[in-house]
């Protein structure tokens, strides 16, 4: 059984801990800490019942509390806590990235693991570079990215994403060579699209401006996220990312997807690439890998990536990069846990089935108050509101707060409620969320 949650903390005991993503103050003056969770369900510190209308963080793709994990964990902890994978192996490495390349799109059978999103990204992008280079291209070591992209807190990362925020204070140190396509977010002709808006495709065309101006030769990669999140889930206008796919092979640029919220399952197939049919040269995933149980990440290259490397002296190493905890077999055994649950339950496809009723729920916000745009894709919703005057992202803010008064736990970011419940989902808790979230939109000034 969980153990008992904790009392309540001090002020003072919440001074420490400096946290990320997060109005420090504001949030110390008012914690709202969570205690406990099982299934749809958090229980705060004060033993009040929270449904998770966020899986976490876009993690919990299977729900809370999964015992077949716990037990997974339990069982490597005490069978071989840690094990090297430079040099050295462990047998559920092998098996994890077999079974990540039995689910992958097309091709995409080789697998880099990492401990975070953030972490998949910059590796991706190394291995873009260093693949050119392999293959006596070596000037190709430009990014394009998008306005509004989010590919984690690493400084590539950071420097291919298009959020201003992430962006601003660290300007100068920025990768060099990095351009950005236009997002693809248009309210006027777009607002209210039910699934992939129609208007848009044609953005994908400035990659060819983009690659006037700098010449193909100079550029490694593409990366977009197929659907944005952490912006406010922006979709891909029908036919874009097919587009860009078709620039990118003109061109000999590899695409990438940051699949780190889409993959596993959230948009009604394993990885978003499925849904829209349009595959990449390297995927980079992470949260939903593990359930969110334990942090990792994995890259997937197509085969002729890993194969371009495949050179030289057999004893040289192909690529100087790695960390300590690649493929740590904690978060192997995690990993495994969680594939299991996902194929037994379905739940790589269930967003597919559960979308239509998803849709129709998250579409009922539309003509409430302040509502300005509703988006939705398999199991991701997002409800765009109208920025009070000088104040963006308050009223989101506002709302989000009073979700959670209320009992349900949503996302806010900027004016957006985004939405991205575990799998798991019932009709009755998609019900409960949209039947808060507009009464809390209703009562929001
Ligand atoms: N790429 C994408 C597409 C992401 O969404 C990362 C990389 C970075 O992952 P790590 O594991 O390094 O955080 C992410 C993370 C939100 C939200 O509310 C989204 C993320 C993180 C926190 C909040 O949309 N995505």
């Amino acid at each position: 059984m969980n153990a008992q949650p904790k009392p309540a903390l001090s002020p003072a005991e919440l001074d420490a801990f400096w946290m990320p993503f997060t109005a420090n103050r504001q949030f110390k003056a008012n914690p709202r800490l969570l205690a406990r969770a099982d299934g749809m369900r958090y229980w705060t510190a004060d033993g009040r019942e929270v449904l998770d209308a966020v899986a976490g963080l876009w993690c919990v793709n299977a729900g809370h509390g999964r015992r077949e994990i716990t037990e997974a964990v339990t069982q490597q902890l005490n069978t071989m806590e840690f094990a090297p994978t430079f040099q050295m192996g462990h047998p559920i490495a092998f098996e994890l990235a077999n079974r990540l390349a039995a689910i992958a799109p097309p091709g995409m059978d080789r697998v880099f693991f990492t401990n975070s999103g953030s972490e998949s990204v910059d590796t991706a992008l190394k291995i873009a570079i260093a693949y050119h280079r392999a293959r006596g291209a070596g000037q190709r070591t430009r990014f394009i990215g998008r306005e509004k992209g989010y590919h984690g807190v690493g400084f590539g990362g950071m420097s291919v994403g298009g959020m201003v925020n992430n962006r601003k204070v660290f300007g100068s140190s920025m990768v060099p060579g990095v351009d950005h396509l236009p997002h693809t977010l248009d309210l006027g002709h777009n607002a209210f699209s039910r699934g992939l808006p129609h208007w848009g495709a044609h953005l994908a065309n400035e990659l060819e401006r983009l690659i006037a101006l700098h010449d193909a030769s100079t550029i490694a990669a593409v990366i977009v996220e197929p659907i944005s999140g952490s912006a406010g889930v922006i979709l891909p206008p029908v036919g874009y990312l097919k587009r860009l796919r078709e620039i990118c092979d003109k061109n000999d640029i590899l695409l990438i997807f940051d699949e780190v919220i889409t993959g596993f399952g959230r948009t009604g197939k394993p990885f978003a690439a499925q849904s829209f049919d349009v595959t990449a040269d390297l995927m980079t995933t992470a949260k939903g890998l593990t359930n969110g149980a334990v942090p990792m990440g994995a890259v997937f290259a197509q085969r002729k990536i890993y194969d371009a490397f495949m050179q030289g002296p057999e004893n040289a190493i192909e690529l100087f990069h790695g960390y300590t905890y690649s493929a740590h077999p904690v978060a192997c055994a995690a990993a495994l846990a969680a594939l299991d649950i996902y194929e037994k339950e379905g739940l790589l496809t269930r967003a597919a089935t559960l979308a239509p009723q998803w849709e129709d729920a998250v579409h009922s916000l539309r003509g409430t108050k302040h509502v300005t745009d509703v988006r939705n894709y398999g199991l991701i919703g997002a409800v765009e509101l109208e920025s009070r005057t000088g104040k963006p992202g308050a009223r989101a803010f506002d709302v989000f707060l009073e979700c959670f008064e209320r009992g349900v736990m949503v996302r806010q970011t900027g004016d957006v409620i985004a939405l991205s419940p575990p799998l798991i989902i019932e009709e009755k808790q998609i019900t409960r969320i949209v039947e808060t979230l507009t009464q809390v939109i209703r009562d929001t000034d």
